[in-house]
């Protein structure tokens, strides 16, 4: 590599400025009259574009050199949020570039306003992707993330009269200055068709099959800085397009439409994210979607492989794919497809070479989101894989019978295929099969996994199961959306506690001292009038900023259960109305969260929210004390300016419903409180912090179960509790729905009668805690040690921990750190 020039890679605010004025004019085409706020955006991103292609190369050049063993993430989704700022602070260069720009008087923060985020994800196993590759970056490991580059990714969220609305997500309209297309490399994927069966010359059983439509695999790539290390890996997302040749033949028969018609069905393949988390659809879209980004990178891989001159028996030496849920599971059988049909590798050792390089990661407990595919869907677009997956199968069930003679429910039930009505493939069983290990995302789930979901396959197979508890990058999550409680740490213990979080710990001893704790407060506070400045310009709702803030950000779903805080929120507002001069502590409520578009319950729990909220706000004898808020559209840039600002977390899932939760550490770290049952992580963080700085409540997973199959009537708490009567009640009578008494009906009837989620059972000890929660923030002294040792005590749930795990226990794949000559 040669030293380039000065303006492309020095970072003095001199040169810096001076680079920003060039990529203005020559980047941009524009002169500083005629500039937009998004063309010196623009200049801005092209500045660090070139500083960070530097590490790129020479981090590709040495991977290529040592033919590095590489971890390969495969990701239906990979929401990364905007890169500007987590790359100047991944770079090193945060303070000098916000001065130079500051001193071309421009506004810094505004210039980061300007990026479209990549919404490529639905939530949390999404996010989880995103902090994975920052992890495996900053730990100098060889790795890329695959997935799809969806033209429009989750939708935006607007509210309407209360209603959730959606409109598309149209990120790359400006176009996308962080990604390079590599069409040099792109890749042909089939679907349809039939197979054949044949003898080759040798005497060898072949399958050959042939498809009646065939797209392109465009290869995008992002690069992916870890923190001061010189290291630049790769997140490559695949966009769909049709194959030239295929509408040349159509052109020659004269049919132009055909052609155009083919070339827009092949595009409108990585058109959308499908924004369904924890439902099924069962699309064939969806199926489609997932086996273009699977085959497509397994081609990839064997490319890179022959690059090396590494055979292919080696496959698994070379790579480790981790298979983020079901979503990516075709891979086992597409990688089967290639060994034996394409590289001719005897089956067995195809299928030793297929074990040894997967492994998976399941993120959910619910049966019902488990995925399946009707098999005459699959069998038709993919007739080859479906020929495959028998063949697993029958191999398989072998094994089973083996082990379990004449247990043939358990052999029914660990089938490939559900043959109890439609026939589906069960693509979480698929997975267990293939895989060399197989874990689950908290201790609490992966326990649980064992015991219920995937309790057969624990069965046979024990010592495929490990746990690996999720992590948060600090990176995103402390040092760019909390800069200043990132430099008041700083100016006590320098800053490598960003790459070992463990050393937070180091701050203990100030958690007591009034000074620190001074501090503290005022970050909390100018972080709280940040974001209600910003409630005020957008939404003209006035809330104070020394209220206590109580967040609930996530997806809308009654498991996670909204409507519990919502209960909680009316009878606060009940006790309020009948008592004006009731003490209570003055709070703001804040939810953010999308709801699928097709699960109208969380659409009527978001309905529900903005119903509550405005008659709150407006309300007059609460003289303030209380505000509810929904923010719309809440993303991964929004995200970034509520956990600073958090006083109270809720993390109020139903025992043994929310894998692990990662919101929850993000709040925690940056010194909320948490209100919580024993779901997911939070067990675990609650272990952290410490059982008396955790406010926990509600049944734990063993009672909810216990207390289901001793049967459970939620009438009965209805009925026996006045409060919880008094908030139902009002909701019923239309009091928040201008006396419409039919609207939230659906909501109420399921609590009554059903109430899966066991909000009914759960509501009593919540309150209280809330009661506990109120007082305790009246001691402003008590509540700010907590917050303290809540956010120091979080080193545990770095990314950076679980990302070593995994090198350590899964891939067993070491750092390769980059030398730069200079
Ligand atoms: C499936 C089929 C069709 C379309 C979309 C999907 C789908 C997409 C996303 C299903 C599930 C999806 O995400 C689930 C998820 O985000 N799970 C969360 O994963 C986090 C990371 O491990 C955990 O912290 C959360 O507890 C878990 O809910």
């Amino acid at each position: 590599t040669t030293p380039l020039s000065e303006n492309r890679t020095g970072i003095t605010v001199e040169v810096l400025k001076k680079a920003f004025l060039d990529s203005l004019f020559f980047v941009q085409g524009k002169p500083v009259a005629l500039a937009t706020q998004h063309d010196y955006y623009m200049a801005l991103v092209h500045l660090v574009r070139d500083r960070m292609l530097y590490r790129w190369n020479s981090t590709a050049e040495s991977y290529t050199q040592d033919r590095a063993r590489t971890v390969c993430y495969f990701s239906a989704e990979f929401l990364m949020g905007p890169h500007l700022g987590n790359n100047l602070i991944n770079m090193g260069i945060y303070n000098q570039v916000k001065q130079a720009i500051e001193e071309l008087g421009l506004d810094f923060d505004a210039l980061l306003a300007q990026e479209e985020e990549p919404g490529l994800g639905n939530g949390g196993l999404g996010r989880l992707a995103a902090c994975y590759l920052d992890s495996l970056a900053s730990l100098e490991i060889p790795s890329l993330g695959y997935g799809i580059r969806y033209e429009f990714g989750i939708f935006h969220q607007e509210i309407r009269n209360g209603w959730q609305v959606e409109r598309t997500d149209k990120w790359l309209r400006y176009g996308n200055p962080w990604e390079v297309a590599r069409p040099e490399w792109a890749m042909e994927v089939k679907f349809g068709g039939h197979t054949e069966a044949h003898v080759d010359n040798k005497g060898q059983y072949r399958v050959h099959w042939t498809p009646d439509r065939e797209v392109l695999g465009i290869p995008y790539d992002t690069p992916i800085l870890g923190y001061q290390v010189n290291t630049a890996n790769t997140l490559r997302l695949w966009k769909a397009e049709a194959i030239e040749s295929f509408d040349f033949a159509v052109f020659n028969e004269g049919n132009y439409y055909g052609a155009v018609e083919a070339k827009v069905s092949s595009e409108n393949l990585t058109k959308v994210l499908y924004p369904n988390d924890e439902t099924l659809a069962g699309k064939q879209l969806r199926l489609e979607q997932q086996y273009f980004f699977v085959s497509c990178s397994l081609q990839d891989m064997f490319r890179i492989l022959k690059g090396q001159n590494i055979p292919v028996e080696k496959f698994p030496e070379k790579f480790a794919i981790q298979l983020n849920d079901t979503h990516p599971a075709i891979a086992s059988v597409e990688l089967m497809r290639l060994l034996v049909d394409e590289y001719h590798m005897d089956w067995n050792l195809a299928w030793e070479t297929t074990q040894k390089t997967l492994a998976y990661t399941n993120h959910t407990l619910m049966p019902e989101a488990l995925e399946k595919w009707s098999v005459s869907l699959f069998g038709k677009l993919l007739p080859r894989h479906l020929e495959i997956i028998y063949e697993i199968n029958a191999r398989f069930l072998e094994l089973v019978r083996i082990r379990f003679p004449k247990d043939t429910a358990r052999q029914a039930r660990m089938s490939l295929i559900d043959e109890s009505g439609e026939r589906y493939i069960r693509m979480a069983n698929l997975a267990c099969v293939s895989s060399h290990t197989i874990n689950g995302v908290a201790k609490l789930h992966s326990e649980l996994l064992k015991q219920t979901v995937l309790k057969d396959f624990y069965d046979l197979f024990p010592e495929k199961f490990c746990n690996m508890t999720n992590g948060v990058t600090p990176r995103r999550w402390i040092a760019l959306s909390n800069t200043r409680l990132t430099q008041m740490i700083n100016q006590h213990i320098g800053d490598n506690w960003l790459k070992n979080l463990g050393e937070l710990q180091q701050l203990e001893s100030l958690a007591h001292d009034a000074a620190f704790q001074e501090d503290w407060r005022k970050i909390k506070q100018s972080a709280k009038r940040d974001l209600s400045s910003r409630i005020h310009d957008q939404f003209g709702i006035l809330v104070d900023p020394t209220s206590l803030f109580d967040v609930q950000v996530k997806r809308i779903h009654e498991y996670k259960r909204q409507h519990l805080n919502v209960l909680h929120i009316i009878t606060l507002y009940s006790q309020l109305k009948q008592n004006p001069n009731l003490e209570v502590t003055p709070r703001t409520f804040i939810f953010g969260g999308k709801a699928a578009p097709g699960y109208h319950m969380a659409k009527l729990i978001i309905k529900l929210i903005n119903s509550v909220g405005n008659m709150i706000n407006k309300d007059p004898d609460l003289h303030n004390q209380l505000r509810v808020v929904f923010l719309p559209n809440y993303n991964v840039t929004n995200s970034q300016r509520i956990y600073p600002a958090s006083d109270l977390s809720e993390q109020i899932s139903t025992a043994g419903f929310e894998a692990s939760g990662t919101g929850n550490m993000k709040f925690a770290m940056n010194g909320a409180l948490t209100i919580g049952t024993l779901d997911g992580a939070n067990v675990e963080i609650r272990q952290a912090v410490g059982e008396d700085h955790f406010f926990l409540f509600g049944l734990t997973a063993t009672q909810v179960t216990e207390l289901k199959a001793k049967g459970y009537n939620p009438r009965d708490y209805y009925e026996a509790n006045p409060y919880l009567q008094d908030a139902i009640d009002l909701i019923a009578s239309g009091h928040f729905s201008q006396g419409d008494t039919e609207l939230f009906r659906p909501i109420l009837d399921k609590l009554l009668t059903e109430d899966p989620f066991m909000l009914m059972a759960d509501y009593q000890s919540y309150v209280d805690w809330q009661q506990v929660v109120g007082q305790t923030y009246r001691d402003i002294e008590d509540w700010t040690y907590m917050s303290i040792v809540n956010s120091i005590r979080m080193g545990n749930f770095s990314s950076d921990r679980s990302i070593q795990e995994y090198c350590q226990n899964i891939w067993k794949v070491a750092p390769s750190p980059i030398n730069f000559d200079n």
